[in-house]
């Protein structure tokens, strides 16, 4: 047998990674037996190295962020009952519940006036009293308003919720809020697909192949998409692995696909972590790095794989520009899913927290805009900085 050139290089200790390790070097793309044994795999580091490697071949040391403020103008949801594992929803009478005016939503957004937001990143429930023209005459006053910033709004599950209780069609809602004002949809809703994971964790929401089929449809109109995957909860690496492949597929078919953002299951405060007596831990820092790193090496026609730093820390989501990460989920204003079900994390990073969180990996910051477009690079800065 001959000795793969990155294994001689000392970086990688599994032998049952040499195979996928010439894979990649060769551009080969890997099997679904090849992300199971990436996932199986205990040697951390030798996964983290290949996804390293290829994610410097697409970028560099760039490191891109975007000054985003999300707004949740609704945590009223039908699916309240059934999606165990959010604690943000809330029943219309239920304490706690609101839904915002479209003043509320204004009032909220003016932190935009700050010049570094570009983009609002709007999801919220299921709410039978929020339909099309809600979020229409939203977007149109946003767009009026704060006409630079990228609308980033409602998942593929709420987009399908919309044409349901208006009986139309996905491509005819998605129509009409490109009209008002939408530019990109969030990667939200996709949960893991499996169907025994589902019907554990959310019941009734819309199943992976719709997930699927409302973003083949965005993509077909011209509007963007980002996706994700919910791990850490109930699901197998086969699931795991099965849910990369549907996205890998679609992108294969669409292109449409800008990031790639896997979201680490916090069980606090939600009835899921309860059943699973997970409370208080929350998904280990191995996971998440193999999480981001494998989705990296298998989803190879993706260009931006992203960490939410709300959900594993500014200090892992560092930690992961050296695991095939190549963007941040930036400024955050104001963030309520997460902090609903136990982040302790900070809830906005300011400019510079961002800049020297990345120049400290040697890394190079670069804002971007919704479409990953660079729009001003700043300066590395010594990777021994201290302070
Ligand atoms: O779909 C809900 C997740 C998602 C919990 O597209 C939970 O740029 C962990 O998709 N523990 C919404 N996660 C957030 C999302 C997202 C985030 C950042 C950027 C982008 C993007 C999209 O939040 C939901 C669900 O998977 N979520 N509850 C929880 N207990
Ligand atoms: Fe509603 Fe989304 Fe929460 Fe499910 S995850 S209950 S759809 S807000």
């Amino acid at each position: 047998m001959t000795t793969p050139a990155s294994s001689r290089q000392g970086a990688i200790r599994d032998p049952a990674l040499f195979p996928i390790a010439d894979r990649v070097a060769a551009g080969q793309r890997l099997s679904a037996a090849d992300a199971a044994t990436l996932f199986r795999s205990p040697d951390l580091l030798g996964v983290g190295a290949l996804a390293d490697a290829v994610n410097r071949a697409r970028h560099g040391d760039v490191v891109t962020f975007a000054a985003n403020q999300h707004i949740n103008p609704t945590n009223v949801c039908i699916l309240r009952k059934t999606c165990v594992f959010c604690g943000y929803a809330r029943l219309p009478r239920e304490e706690g519940a609101y839904r915002y005016t479209l003043d509320q939503v204004m009032a909220e957004a003016e932190h935009a006036r700050d010049g570094l937001t570009r983009e609002f990143h709007i999801v919220g429930g299921l709410d039978m009293q929020a339909g099309l023209e809600y979020y229409a005459s939203m977007f149109r006053a946003l767009k009026r308003e704060f006409p630079h910033v990228h609308i980033k709004a409602l998942t593929a599950v709420e987009i399908a919720h919309l044409a349901r209780i208006e009986k139309m069609s996905w491509e005819d809602v998605l129509l009409a809020l490109r009209e008002a004002g939408l530019d990109t949809l969030p990667g939200g809703g996709a949960e893991t697909f499996s169907l025994a994971v589902r019907e554990q964790i959310a019941d009734r929401k819309l199943g992976g192949a719709d997930y699927i089929g409302v973003h083949r449809t965005a993509h077909r109109l011209g509007i963007r998409s980002n996706c994700t995957m919910l791990y850490g909860h109930v699901e197998t690496i086969e699931d795991r692995v099965a849910h990369l492949s549907m996205l890998r597929d679609l992108q294969d078919e669409t292109g449409g696909f800008l990031a790639y953002i896997p979201l680490a299951y916090h069980p606090d405060d939600n009835e899921l972590g309860r059943r699973l007596g997970l409370q208080g831990r929350s998904t280990t820092g191995f996971d998440d790095l193999r999480n981001l790193a494998v989705g990296r090496l298998f989803l190879d026609n993706f260009d931006h794989v992203k960490t939410h730093w709300i959900m594993v820390s500014p200090f892992l989501s560092q930690t992961a520009l050296h695991f095939g990460v190549n963007d941040l989920e930036g400024t955050v204003v104001r963030e309520k899913i997460y902090h609903a079900v136990g982040a302790t994390t900070p809830q906005a990073l300011t400019l510079e927290d961002i800049l020297k969180l990345i120049r400290e990996t040697g890394k190079v910051p670069a804002e971007r805009d919704s479409l990953y477009r660079v729009l001003r690079t700043f300066d590395p800065a010594p990777a021994a900085a201290a302070s």
